[in-house]
């Protein structure tokens, strides 16, 4: 998300490998670009070259690209638009450009990151807050009346007051510390505040003064789940387009070490506080999903229900140690490999091989 001819478009094409179109002006809102984006993975590369399997499978991340940018041209049914296909996301990732350019205008005239960065996040805030007040509202109403479950209904109510204070400051909901059990409750909503925010600015070719205003945007921003980085998207996007040796020679030239989207996927992947556990084996290496403090029955059951269901107990070994070893088979003999029951808690980087009856 962002403003018009921020770059998002080109960004998103950077962290796809895409090829949509950017356009010299801004287009009119239409239907979201969608990429999955395998998550750049060295461990499960190294393990690969050592075991040699039939297929390798990255973890993924989804990225929508969501045309046209909230209020500023006064399209409010857009802005509506555009939340509405916000809300379906994990986390958002907020473009603001920091370039400058004759030939694209900025839709506020000059460029000032710090003044659109606060705009859109206020503009965040103000649709959860719109929300917040339709429930409370209704709430009330049915209280009065006695006709919502009581106990349930008050605390409902008292949680979205808590909420709206929050808000009415221009703090996000992410950075309140709920219970689990309260973001449950609150989930049919979709706050957007509640989501992680990642935000990105678009630097142009040079990234002169980036620093400083990362700090300045951390410092306006200083919340729970909230990430600010850079990315010089077009130049990224271009080195994105080319073929993997073109690439490198351009990435010698210019002294790049590391894309900046290798970073970005992996940033979105933290961001979402998820995590990866590692299978491997002659017919495929790969990279699983979980969130940060599932156990080992919870990674069972993202293989299949069935390792879930028949859990006996798993057998876990970091991936350097097993690389190390040089096979599961050596990591066995030096007896490195740990069996762990069902409620073990998972370690990024773990490599499982879960013992299961049917
Ligand atoms: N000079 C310069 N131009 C850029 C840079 N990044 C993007 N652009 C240009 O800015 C224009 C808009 O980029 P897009 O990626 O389409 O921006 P967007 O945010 O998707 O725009 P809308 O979807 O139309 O709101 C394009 O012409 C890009 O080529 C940059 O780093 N420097
Ligand atoms: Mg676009």
């Amino acid at each position: 998300m962002g403003l018009a001819s921020a770059g998002k478009t080109t960004v998103f094409n950077a962290l796809a490998r895409a090829k949509v179109e950017v356009a010299t002006f801004a287009a009119p809102g239409g239907e979201p670009h969608r990429a999955v984006v395998h998550v750049p993975d060295t461990r499960l590369d190294r393990l690969a070259a050592l075991f040699k399997p039939k297929k390798v499978t990255p973890a993924e991340v989804r990225y929508v690209d969501v045309a046209g940018s909230l209020q500023t041209d006064g399209n409010a049914a857009q802005s509506a638009q555009i939340i509405g296909q916000l809300r379906n996301a994990d986390a958002l990732l907020m473009v603001v450009r920091t370039f400058a350019s004759d030939v694209v205008p900025h839709p506020l005239g000059q460029v000032d990151p710090l003044r659109d960065l606060k705009m859109l996040h206020d503009e965040l805030i103000l649709a959860d807050l719109t929300v917040v007040e339709k429930r409370l509202e209704r709430l009330e109403k049915d209280l009065r009346f006695g006709k919502s479950g009581p106990s349930e209904a008050v605390h409902e109510r008292d949680l979205l007051v808590q909420i709206k204070a929050a808000l009415d400051t221009g703090r996000p909901i992410r950075d309140l510390g709920l219970s689990d059990a309260d973001l449950k409750a609150l989930r049919s909503y979709a706050f957007l505040t509640a989501k992680p925010l990642m935000v990105l600015f678009n630097t142009g070719d040079s990234d002169e003064g980036v620093e400083e205003l990362i700090e300045q945007a951390r410092a306006l921003l200083p919340y729970a789940q909230t990430e600010v980085t850079a990315l010089a998207g077009r130049l990224e996007m271009e080195l994105a387009e080319l073929e993997p040796t073109e690439a490198e020679e351009f990435k010698t030239a210019l002294g790049i070490e590391e894309l900046g989207l290798t970073r970005i996927i992996q940033l979105s992947y933290r961001l979402l506080q998820l995590i990866s556990f590692l299978t491997v084996g002659p017919d495929e290496c790969r990279a699983w999903t979980i969130r940060q403090g599932s156990t080992a029955v919870d990674a069972a059951g993202v293989i299949h229900t069935d390792l879930a269901r028949g859990f006996i107990r798993a057998e876990v070994v970091d991936w350097e140690a097993l690389l190390a070893a040089g096979g599961w088979t050596e990591a066995k003999r030096q007896g490195i490999v740990r069996s762990e029951g069902k409620s073990y808690v998972v370690r990024d980087g773990d490599v499982i091989n879960i013992l299961f009856s049917v």
